[in-house]
């Protein structure tokens, strides 16, 4: 047995116990900070120059262009599978469907007579996507990054992406239409889309997840540059599970396992009031380890992982919200009550057949989520981000008169007579042609 004694009954714990036990795993970053800000005072100063240096150094390889050719772009759907080609474009539908909703934040409303007050939406119009390399491919962040700044109307679409960039990113780019592609990762792409170099032009807001150096290096930018800004900081991954006596432990197991495929800090939990629940879901979980590939990394990420056991559902529930996972499996007989006490969570799966691995690839929601907590205060990406929002007003004479006394009375008390003034200027000018 691998799992044994994992299992912990929360009202053993006293109450520090208790919220250790909802720590999560240290992310140390601090080793990294002086060779990022390194990186970036590089790109900013050496512009490609830096950029060749580095990746030579970090992806073993010497590039004639960071531009992924539109030739190659075009191929690409020459070479990879037509079994992917349509299973990704349900994705692109269901996704696009979800994701277009999003888009209706226009106001436009006669506060009182003669004051008209808008809020118009417009893109950001220039964005870097981020889009992590490695053994797995995230073809799907390509997705769940792409739609949304499309459907916002974002113009110029950057993407960034360690070489070499397989065809089912450049494929499922091109799907999104976008062909601004380059071949560059780490922090060293992150600086190059915050300052521009001479190939990689400059962006204003930069999206995607990525390691511990792609982290830091959107952090230390969105604070070096006034003109900059970032989606947010990605964590590692997490799911919760909570579930009582109707969940099936082979479905809590294969989801959690899902999960923690990861990465090594990716963190599990699951929560439940029935203890046959939990003992069974741990057996499972080492019968299906088994015949899964990336076993070391879901050993290692075990060791952050929790299976409690409460009292009660509610109890369960209101770990859950302290917690604030970035996803939250609810595998209960009325998964929809205990959605109505839910408070904080990245996205949600709702009853038995919804497994987290639908919303990671196909289901429509996005997949960019906040971990670490941060679903206390934050929300999954969605078409917002990629918009800003600006307000218009616009008074007719009748409507300055209206409210002149009372901006007037207004800014007196803030001591701001020039205010004051940019309203007496206009009765006095009402006045005077009144009165010619
Ligand atoms: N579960 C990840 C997203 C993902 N899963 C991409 C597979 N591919 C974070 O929400
Ligand atoms: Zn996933």
């Amino acid at each position: 047995m691998l799992l044994e004694n994992k299992i912990i009954y929360w009202n053993d714990l006293n109450s520090i116990q208790q919220k250790n036990m909802l720590l999560r795993p240290n992310i140390q970053r601090n080793h990294v900070k002086q060779v990022v800000k390194d990186i970036i005072s590089d790109v900013r100063n050496l512009r490609d120059e830096a950029l060749q240096k580095y990746t030579n150094k970090f992806d073993n390889v010497q590039l004639d262009s960071f531009k992924v050719s539109q030739d190659r772009i075009n191929k690409s759907e020459f070479l990879v599978d037509e079994e992917f080609k349509k299973s990704v474009l349900l994705s692109f539908k269901n996704i696009y469907k979800f994701h277009s909703k999003q888009n209706m934040n226009m106001i436009d409303i006669n506060i009182q007579t003669g004051i008209r007050c808008q809020q118009i939406v417009l893109p950001i119009e220039s964005i870097g996507l981020y889009v992590p390399g490695g053994v797995s491919p995230l073809f799907s962040t390509v997705l769940m990054l792409s739609i949304p700044a499309v459907i916002a109307g974002c113009k110029n679409i950057i993407l960034c992406s360690p070489p070499p960039i397989v065809n089912e990113i450049l494929y499922v780019a091109k799907m999104c239409g976008i062909n601004n592609i380059f071949e560059i990762g780490g922090a060293q792409s992150i600086a190059a889309l915050a300052f521009g170099t001479e190939t990689i032009p400059k962006v204003n807001k930069i999206f995607g997840p990525g390691n511990v150096y792609v982290t830091e290096a959107k952090l230390q930018l969105n604070q070096l540059l006034t003109d900059l800004s970032i989606d947010m900081t990605a964590g590692p991954s997490e799911l919760v599970v909570i579930a009582d006596h109707s969940a099936n432990p082979i479905f809590i197991a294969s989801d959690l396992l899902s999960q923690l495929e990861h990465g090594y800090d990716t963190q599990v939990m699951l929560l439940t009031c029935n203890h046959m629940i939990a003992e069974k879901v741990l057996t499972e979980m080492n019968k299906q380890i088994l015949n899964l590939s990336r076993k070391s990394i879901i050993l290692s990420a075990l060791e952050n992982s929790r299976f409690i056991v409460t009292n009660n559902l509610i109890d369960c529930i209101g770990i859950s919200n302290s917690y604030a996972p970035e996803h939250l499996s609810i595998q209960t007989e009325n998964s929809r009550y205990i959605l109505s006490k839910v408070l904080n969570a990245g996205s949600i799966f709702l009853g038995h057949w919804s497994p987290e691995a639908v919303g990671d690839y196909i289901s429509g929601p996005n997949h960019v989520l906040p971990t670490y907590g941060s679903a206390i205060v934050s929300s999954g990406l969605s078409v917002l981000d990629f918009q800003k929002r600006i307000s218009v007003q616009e008074l007719t004479s009748v409507g300055l008169k209206s409210v002149s006394h009372a901006v007037m009375c207004l800014s007196m008390v803030e001591k701001m007579d020039a205010h004051s003034n940019a309203i007496i200027q206009r009765m006095n000018f009402i006045k005077n042609r009144y009165e010619d």
